[in-house]
């Protein structure tokens, strides 16, 4: 059964009828820029064409009802019950999957006090690989962040549903993340990346121009989970601040390269490390977007293998399973290859010739049954368009 057709089936079996309508947003690919947002830099992801459906209606009541495939019960509350459900960064006080939801329902809320939120029935079901690395979550919150918007009739723009679906991971879920994945997922195009300075939020669409030259995004999940409200990427985001206060600056978006060697003799080797992969990966978001530009996605191999080098060996948020992966593509001609995501698991994306697909695909499930890993899940995945009203 499609995703679409869970989530109708899901609603009508929550609610007996069917839905006002579904919406939809895709999860995402980062194609490089990781851990920058949150340092005002830059990043270049691209929504792909895997996407969470949320099936929705409102009640006459302010009840809310939310039900999702990946959970065996729904999950009740009231509009009311909002205003006191998440006090704040910390721990969820209802199932993870419902806090994307109801996180978003209530930074909404926060966002406009005087429209009158009613309750509502929506049904949550998705094809966006759950732990990948490929934002499911963002995609949640942007299905849902949509369909509230049509349901309350408030009418925000994209980037304002990105804020709040941001609030809802950062103090309804916990986790400190950045707004990459939600501006990504909310700006998709077919066939373009979005180029965001996560400073300003100032968005431009960069054609990526994968298909024209023959090539593919193959994505390899290797099936090791992650989770970005555990430690390591609040360690990481806490080594960047102290990386900044060491500098005197607000972000580490506001150093260049030329500032490394003052950095390296203010920090301890660490913290150096941790700064020197971000300044450094600012630098490559831009590289990469003048390489798009002016000759194409085959120019941008060799950013992309020293972007996943930089997070290997200076902010050390890869994997064995990830390392393997990125090394094995390019070991059988891959353009350019490095884990996406926040790391610590998740998957990798290669870029490769079209005819290549298969062969590549074949040496990384191979080079994985040899090194004892679990079997990797691969795919290609393209830049497609962001949320949508399906039904
Ligand atoms: C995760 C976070 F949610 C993003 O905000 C970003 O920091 C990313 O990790 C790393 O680039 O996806």
């Amino acid at each position: 059964m499609t995703a679409p057709d869970a989530a109708r089936d899901l609603f009508i079996a929550l609610t007996s009828h069917a839905p006002t309508g579904v919406w939809s947003a895709p999860g995402r690919v980062n194609l490089i820029g990781e851990h920058t947002d949150y340092n005002d830099g830059f990043v270049l992801p691209f929504a792909i064409q895997h996407r969470t459906y949320a099936a929705a209606s409102l009640r006459d009541d302010d009840r809310i009802r939310v039900a999702s495939t990946f959970a065996a019960d729904p999950v009740q509350v009231s509009v009311a019950d909002l205003d006191t459900l998440f006090p704040g960064a910390g721990a969820p006080t209802v199932p993870e999957w419902s806090a994307y939801v109801l996180g978003v329902a209530w930074a909404l809320r926060a966002l406009t006090p005087d429209a009158p939120g009613r309750g509502f029935d929506l049904a949550i079901a998705s094809d966006v690989p759950v732990g990948a690395g490929l934002s499911s979550s963002a995609a949640i919150e942007g299905a849902t962040a949509s369909a509230l918007n049509d349901l309350w009739a408030l009418d925000l723009d994209p980037v304002t549903l990105a804020r709040a679906g941001r609030r809802a991971e950062n103090e309804a879920v916990g986790a400190p993340t950045g707004i990459m994945d939600q501006m990504a997922s909310m700006l998709g195009q077919p066939d373009a990346a979005t180029f965001l300075d996560c400073r300003t939020l100032d968005a431009v669409s960069i054609p990526t121009g994968f298909a024209p030259a023959g090539l593919e995004v193959l994505v390899m999940d290797t099936k090791v989970s992650h989770s970005h409200s555990t430690g390591g990427y609040r360690e990481r985001r806490e080594a960047c601040e102290r990386g900044a206060a060491l500098m005197g600056v607000p972000a580490l978006r506001d150093l260049g390269v030329g500032d490394l060697p003052r950095a390296a003799e203010l920090m301890d080797d660490v913290t150096f490390r941790r700064v020197r992969h971000v300044v450094t990966e600012d630098q490559r978001v831009l590289d990469t977007v003048r390489m798009l530009r002016e000759q194409g996605p085959r120019a941008i191999g060799d950013l992309l293998i020293a972007s996943h080098a930089s997070m290997r060996d200076d902010f050390e948020i890869s994997v064995p399973e990830l390392d393997l992966a990125v090394d094995t593509a390019l070991a059988t001609g891959a353009v350019g290859a490095r884990m996406t995501g926040g790391g610590f698991g998740g998957a990798a994306i290669a870029l490769v010739d079209r005819d290549r697909v298969a062969a590549v695909s074949d040496a990384v499930r191979h080079a994985f049954a040899d090194a004892g890993f679990g079997a990797p899940h691969l795919f290609t995945v393209t830049p497609s368009e962001g949320p949508r009203r399906d039904a």
